[in-house]
């Protein structure tokens, strides 16, 4: 399991490379080490959809987004408590929220 160990921050470096492998439209958080999404679905039915499958995964990874909700956006912060800034945790939770999202397209 994910938690087992705390996760490491990454660097500079595993950043950048990280981040080209998820959606261009995550971008970083100003003042803060984290990255931010807004997704976009048809109504509230399919932003709820998405919230619950990836509640799923944050409770089997011990890994929880920040996120905030009004009808049919969800606008999703990803950061590492544990390590206070971003980590795989989050580069993964990520990819999965945006595999997500594409399949409600
Ligand atoms: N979620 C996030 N986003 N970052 C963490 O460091 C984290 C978490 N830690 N969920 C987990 C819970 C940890 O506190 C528990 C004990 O598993």
């Amino acid at each position: 399991r994910w938690m087992s160990t705390i996760p490491k921050r990454l660097s500079d470096v595993e950043r950048s490379a990280a981040l080209k492998t998820i959606d261009s439209s995550w971008k970083m958080v100003e003042g803060r080490d984290a990255i931010q999404r807004v997704f976009e679905f048809r109504d509230f039915n399919e932003a709820w959809s998405f919230m619950s499958r990836t509640a799923l995964i944050a409770e089997q990874g011990a890994h929880h987004p920040e996120w905030f909700n009004v009808y049919n956006r969800v606008d999703v912060t990803l950061s590492t408590h544990d390590c206070g800034g971003l980590s795989m945790n989050d580069i993964n939770m990520a990819k999965k929220m945006d595999a997500y999202a594409k399949a409600l397209e």
